[in-house]
């Protein structure tokens, strides 16, 4: 008998994936957590039933949450990553060579054990030495930190679970004042034509900065497929992607061609943020 997950996106939209094994099912004291092994996409990681990656297209969402801010600084060598606690985006930020510290906060240590014992390709880095991984809450910890941050990453899952508070104005000023003067913020901002009022929101909170922007990319198995990044920086162009001398090779998604192509939006994409 086959079996297949449902995933709620919206009150009129859901999708069914066929699953050839549920692997591991908990309830954490944040959320329930679940790995299966998907028909079509490999392992995947579904927390409160969303799909968070999958290890068939993983690479795209984590070399684009990762390479454009990182490539868009001339030094990113403190790097912050609240969430991700896959480890995919940890994995992506470690491959640039410039990098001399990777921080990640993720709420829920669980997720890091899961994933290290079943996505072990996408749970990589978390041996590295650069890496220092804190099991604490992200919007209280840039709350506290004394570090001073190049790029700081925000990889985290919907505005309904533990993750609420990262999509709230006050975590976006916090996360401005742990910069230094060039630094960098990136956050996925959901998906621009199906969680309209997430995406908004997002690109909101990054009036804090300077200079603010929105990028996109496509993750077939995320809502709709099309799904976008807020970028805000407080010195350089983000959509400029500075030149190679720590270009990172060998990568699936990313390049130069693709950083300056995912910044350009389409009218009704350019509409809506316009509007906010
Ligand atoms: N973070 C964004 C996943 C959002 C998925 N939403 C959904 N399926 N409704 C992914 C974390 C990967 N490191």
């Amino acid at each position: 008998m086959d079996i297949w997950m449902e995933e709620n996106h919206t009150d009129g939209y859901r999708v069914n994936w066929k699953i050839s094994e549920l692997l591991w099912r908990e309830q954490t004291p944040f959320q329930e957590l679940m790995i299966v092994d998907m028909f079509d996409f490999g392992k995947a990681l579904i927390l409160d039933g969303a799909v968070q990656t999958t290890e068939q297209d993983e690479f795209i969402y984590h070399e684009m949450i990762s390479h454009v801010a990182l490539n868009a600084h001339p030094d990113p060598a403190q790097v912050l990553i609240i969430g991700g606690g896959d480890g995919g985006t940890l994995r992506e930020v470690l491959k640039h060579p410039g990098v001399v510290r990777a921080d990640m906060v993720e709420i829920d240590q669980r997720v890091v054990e899961t994933c290290k014992r079943f996505l072990p390709g996408i749970a990589s880095g978390f041996g590295d030495p650069r890496a220092q991984l804190y099991f604490e809450d992200g919007a209280r910890f840039v709350k506290k930190t004394q570090g001073q941050y190049d790029v700081v990453i925000v990889d985290s899952s919907d505005p309904t679970g533990p993750a609420v508070e990262l999509y709230g104005p006050e975590f976006y000023r916090d996360c401005f004042g742990i910069l230094k003067d060039d630094g960098i913020m990136v956050a996925h901002a959901e998906s621009p034509t199906f969680f309209t009022a997430y995406f908004k929101a997002v690109w909101r909170n990054m009036e804090v900065f300077p200079r603010r922007n929105v990028y996109l990319t496509t993750v077939p198995t995320y809502v709709s497929g099309f799904w976008a990044f807020a970028i805000g920086s407080k010195k350089h162009d983000p959509s400029k992607a500075r030149d190679d001398k720590h270009a990172v090779d060998g990568l699936k998604c990313y390049t130069r061609d693709v950083h300056g192509a995912s910044f350009v939006l389409p009218p009704f994409i350019q509409k809506i943020i316009d509007q906010v």
